[in-house]
């Protein structure tokens, strides 16, 4: 059986021991996982600050944004190899990972390498005391050794987000994938080997997070900083373990997202745009819309339409072209978001479709599929209207008045995303404005430029990545200031 090993000073090794890799949508075992050894993150962390300081130091800007273009080219090549392999470790349709997970990876290289030859720093004329005159201007250095931590919904998109940016201003990282997720993250060092991208600048170690290289990595002395996405609870636990160090954080994490739908909406699109904000991906993604708040007066048509188009999604076997929902990751967060379902019912919910577990009579009955489900008439204190999901399911809500609505939408520990849809754009705007997120959609929703600011409020995270808000989390600013 196939070993997805370690990737440490550019070589491939082995850990202590192997720890299985389970297809989500019929539950075999499809690969064992070489899980590093504390000794092992050890080496990955001294040679990535080696590395820092070899041949990687030397390379200018224009030939580090140069071999990040070549490894969006390695990634393209092996295409079908990271496509193949996303599927295997998520049980995401085909379709959904050579749209997005893997051409995002590619561009996410890209779109950094771009940005770094083309970004400027900021400069000032001061004036001084004595009426004379000081200039202030920044340059930018690698910040060192950046510890990347990842989740399994989007493996290799998710990664590559970090990785991309913490590259490009010229730090070297080792990145801790999910145990769910291991593969792509170590195809990529293949990638990063046809790059030129040299030993020790790129390190990968398998492993989980309590007791493993997840918290082997982030209590490690050597790690300059962490760049962590998953859920809130595991931040909470990462910042207590990088305290005593001091390390920078970067984190994004959960949330429990809310749509707003306005009567004045264009009803079909928007129906087909909730669709993909409550079961892309099976849900399990942050950005999803677990609560769907509609005007009272289109509430009943609504609600059917959403029925409809949640009934009608295709859950085949991932690697099927015409599949367009998949199971979700593991047993584990099978039995999690069951629980939801089964809560929901306690809490005194209606189901308006799904709330179980469909039946193929094949190996799929071994997967970890649950059936789309969408919950009205609960309370907006109920525990599944409050607390994260991560599954293809939402509860929606009637409203009558805009700041209600804007109300019910705030009115949550978390605040990463958002999206109102209405066609009148002073409203999209106004409410817009008034949602306490780190990111807010009219009309769309997931719809990218990777210049822009991503990232969470309150329970969903510290700090922003894109764009410029990357290369600075991943730079050393020094200010020098010299009088004239
Ligand atoms: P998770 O927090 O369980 O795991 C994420 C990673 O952290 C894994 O690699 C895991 O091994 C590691 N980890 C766990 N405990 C650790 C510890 N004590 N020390 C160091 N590392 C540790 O998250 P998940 O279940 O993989 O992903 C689902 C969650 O991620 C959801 O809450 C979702 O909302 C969130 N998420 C957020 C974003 C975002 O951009 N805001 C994106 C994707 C997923
Ligand atoms: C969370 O599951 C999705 C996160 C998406 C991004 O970080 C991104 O850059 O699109």
């Amino acid at each position: 059986m196939k070993v997805i090993q370690n990737y440490i000073d550019g070589h491939f090794v082995s850990g202590k021991q192997n720890f299985a890799d389970i297809n989500p949508a019929d539950g075999s075992v499809i690969a064992q996982v070489s899980e590093a050894s504390e000794s092992q993150v050890d080496e990955a962390v001294n040679a990535a600050r080696l590395a820092l300081h070899g041949e990687w130091r030397g390379i200018g800007v224009r030939e580090r944004a140069a071999r990040l273009h070549r490894i969006a080219d390695a990634i393209e090549k092996r295409f079908d190899c990271f496509v193949q392999a996303e599927v295997a470790d998520t049980g995401k349709p085909i379709s959904l990972a050579s749209k997005l997970d893997v051409p995002r990876a590619a561009a996410n290289f890209r779109v950094f390498a771009d940005l770094l030859k083309t970004s400027g720093m900021e400069a000032f004329q001061t004036e001084t005391p004595d009426r004379s005159n000081a200039l202030n201007y920044a340059v930018r250095k690698p910040l060192g050794v950046i510890g990347i931590i990842t989740p399994w919904n989007l493996p290799l998109l998710l990664l590559t987000w970090k990785v991309a940016p913490a590259l490009a201003c010229g730090n070297t990282v080792v990145v801790k994938p999910s145990e769910e997720t291991p593969a792509t993250a170590t195809l990529l060092a293949e990638a990063m080997q046809e790059a030129g991208i040299p030993p020790g600048v790129y390190n990968v170690v398998h492993g989980f997070g309590s007791g493993s290289a997840g918290e082997f990595l982030t209590q490690h002395p050597g790690v300059d900083a962490i760049t962590f996405t998953g859920e809130s609870k595991t931040g909470s636990a990462i910042m207590k373990s990088v305290a005593s160090t001091v390390k920078p954080v970067s984190f994004e994490l959960g949330g429990k997202n809310a749509a707003i739908v306005f009567a004045d909406c264009e009803f079909e699109a928007t129906v087909d745009g909730l669709a993909d904000a409550v079961f892309l991906n099976s849900g399990q993604v942050c950005l999803c819309a677990e609560r769907v708040y509609v005007e009272r007066k289109i509430f009943s048509p609504f609600v059917e339409a959403l029925k409809q188009k949640a009934e009608s999604l295709r859950s085949g076997w991932p690697s099927d072209e015409k599949t367009n929902f998949g199971p979700l990751i593991s047993a584990e967060h099978c039995k999690k978001v069951l629980s939801y379902y089964e809560l929901a019912r306690e809490e005194g919910a209606s189901v308006v479709t799904g709330g179980g577990v469909p039946e193929f009579g094949d190996n799929r009955d071994h997967g970890f599929y649950v059936q789309p489900t969408i919950y009205t008439g609960l309370s907006e204190s109920a525990r599944c209207v409050k607390e994260e999901i991560f599954g293809p399911v939402c509860h929606i809500t009637a409203f009558d008045s805009e700041d209600e609505a804007i109300a019910m939408a705030n009115d949550t520990k978390y605040g990463l995303a958002a999206s109102i849809w209405t066609s009148n754009l002073k409203r999209g705007h106004r409410v817009a404005q008034q949602m306490s997120v780190g990111i807010t959609w009219v009309n769309c929703w997931f719809l990218r430029d990777l210049r822009t600011p991503f990232g969470g409020a309150g329970l969903s995270g510290i700090g922003r990545e894109g764009g410029m808000h990357s290369l600075n989390f991943y730079s050393e600013l020094n200010n020098i200031c010299i009088k004239l």
